[in-house]
């Protein structure tokens, strides 16, 4: 289901582009635009929910899955040295975009300049 003026519907839709790292039928994966650091990735449902509180758990479940395999892949190709997967809930806890997504957010060690 696609919600109209959702950019996120609309970049799982390819109305608009993304930097599209991953894709299966539930879900796709793509570069945050912020880039809190170097290869900071939104894994996203394809089917529009305001946040993780209102989705389906077999959804919630998938999307961490493939966050986890992602956070994996990230970490290994940036040799970051650890990540965040978080996602947020409601304007309160600093969601901005009201589709589900779950962040993941490589974390470097200070010194090696990729923050
Ligand atoms: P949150 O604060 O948890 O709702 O995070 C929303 C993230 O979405 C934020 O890090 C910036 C990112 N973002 C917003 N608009 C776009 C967009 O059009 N494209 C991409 N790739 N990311 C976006």
């Amino acid at each position: 289901m696609i919600m109209a003026d959702c950019i996120f519907c609309k970049i799982a839709d390819k109305e608009i582009p993304g930097k599209i790292i991953h894709e299966d039928d539930l879900c796709i994966a793509f570069l945050d635009l912020s880039q809190a650091t170097v290869g900071h990735t939104l894994v996203i449902p394809k089917k529009h929910y305001d946040s993780m509180l209102t989705a389906d758990p077999e959804i919630i479940a998938h999307v961490f899955k493939v966050a986890q395999v992602l956070a994996n892949r990230i970490k290994e190709r940036f040799n970051a040295s650890g990540c965040n997967v978080l996602t947020n809930a409601g304007e309160a806890a600093g969601q901005t975009v009201h589709h589900f997504h779950v962040h993941v957010i490589p974390r470097y060690d200070e010194n090696d300049g990729l923050k």
